[in-house]
């Protein structure tokens, strides 16, 4: 308990300081983001003004929100506060943005390529986006998108990395062609048992031999209706923080596997070993370890499908609303490749939880809408806490799941704090 009244009262002071100088930080870190080294002189730069090196047009924030919350300049990664993620489909405004590397620039759409290759393929195969286009039926789903380390920031012992408090998830609309259609056309061998993907954007340290990251999925998961080589996310071009001109998206599995600005794919006769696959990254302990406890590396397995959990997008912490008014909470919920089969809050802290209204998902590997209108009979501080339950009959926690090195799937019950008067 102690450990969470210090995080928010952490978090509060941050908040209100970053909320002033959010505009320029947050231009400033777009920028250096989009010209691979930050601007020396920035202090002494005019307001509004553009660099050189960047379009005339540039919006660095491609119309996020300005209530996103910077964790990270360089790489440039940023979440927006749960509120943000009311929406059954998220809109670009409200997607977090999580880089591991330089975003790519000067892309040259007609020249890009996707080249299908690796020790399990017949023969390698490369495609023009144009040919991907054509040469195969296009598909959309709202597919969960969900960082890893998403929650990170309730792990004690802190874990390293981005401190995610809940919302570097999102449930948008993706298009583009089946990944298994395109397998098919290049033709795969018997002995494949993975998929691996690579994408343009470079190390941070500019060395163009170094790959940022490289991560993939089993051949089933990539085999699934819902695994799509993405070229447009909410009806229009991928944003170009999001991938442009082409995504790997596997709904259900950590973000990661979801490989940006993609240009080429191997499909492998084992676990791909690529950049970020090993060690800690993307891989938790195989048994329950004590917080803080070093695990061996052979005990360590690669995180899939992302566990139970649920938000609530709406109201927003800190709401005042008057007593035996009807207050209609809404949230999501979502179980990797699962489906959730209930959802319940609690007023109490847990000592009784109500049912919710829980809808179906739009399709497999989106989220589901939930709602419960509550009243409150007592004038006073009250807590909603929110939990789901998978198709499975696995829970969320109501305190931190299990500990990890580097702070994976935290899926405790997401809470708010209301006031009545
Ligand atoms: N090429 C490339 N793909 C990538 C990454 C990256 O750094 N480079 N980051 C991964 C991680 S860790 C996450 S959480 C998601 C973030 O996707 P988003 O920025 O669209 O939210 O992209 C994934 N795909
Ligand atoms: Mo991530």
């Amino acid at each position: 308990m102690s450990r969470k009244e210090s995080t928010s009262a952490k978090k509060k002071k941050e908040n209100s300081s970053d909320r002033r100088s959010f505009l320029q930080k947050s231009t400033l870190a777009a920028m250096a983001a989009f010209l691979g080294a930050d601007i020396v002189h920035a202090a002494s730069m005019p307001k509004g003004y553009i660099p050189v090196m960047l379009p005339a047009d540039f919006n660095p924030l491609e119309g996020k929100s300005k209530e996103m919350i910077v964790r990270n300049e360089k790489p440039w990664n940023i979440e927006p506060p749960a509120h943000l993620l009311n929406d059954a489909i998220t809109p670009v405004s409200s997607i977090f943005i999580r880089n591991n590397g330089l975003i790519p620039e000067d892309i040259e759409v007609s020249k890009w390529t996707l080249t299908v290759g690796g020790e399990s393929v017949v023969k390698e195969k490369t495609y023009t986006l144009a040919e991907l286009k054509s040469k195969f039926k296009s598909y959309s789903y709202q597919l969960v998108i969900e960082c890893g380390g998403n929650g990170r920031a309730g792990f004690y012992p802190q874990a390293s990395g981005n401190q995610w408090e809940e919302g570097a998830v999102y449930c948008s609309q993706w298009t583009g062609v089946r990944l298994k259609d395109v397998l098919a056309d290049v033709g795969i061998k018997s002995d494949a048992v993975y998929i691996g993907y690579y994408g343009a954007d470079k190390h941070l340290n500019g060395d163009p031999n170094k790959v940022v990251i490289s991560r993939g999925v089993p051949i089933a998961k990539a085999m699934e209706d819902e695994s799509l080589l993405a070229f447009q996310l909410n009806g229009k071009d991928i944003p170009l923080t999001h991938g442009y001109p082409l995504r790997l998206v596997c709904g259900g599995w950590p973000a990661s596997v979801s490989g940006k600005w993609l240009n080429k794919l191997v499909v492998r006769n084992k676990v791909h070993d690529g950049e970020k696959m090993m060690g800690d990254s993307y891989r938790v302990p195989k048994y329950p370890v004590a917080p803080g406890q070093e695990v061996p590396d052979e005990d360590m397995k690669i995180i899939e499908s992302m566990p139970v959990k649920s938000m609530i997008t709406y109201p927003k912490t800190g709401a005042m609303f008057g007593k035996d008014k009807k207050l209609t909470v809404q949230g999501h919920a979502w179980a990797g490749d699962l489906e959730v089969k209930e959802m319940q809050v609690t007023t109490d802290f847990g000592a009784t939880w109500k049912t919710c209204t829980l809808k179906k998902p739009t399709n497999r590997l989106a989220w589901q809408q939930w709602s419960i209108d509550l009243t409150f009979p007592q004038a006073g501080y009250y807590e909603i806490w929110a939990k789901a339950t998978d198709s499975k009959g696995i829970s969320q926690t109501m305190v931190m799941p299990g500990w990890n090195p580097k702070g994976y799937l935290n899926n405790a019950c997401h809470r708010i704090a209301v006031k009545v008067s």
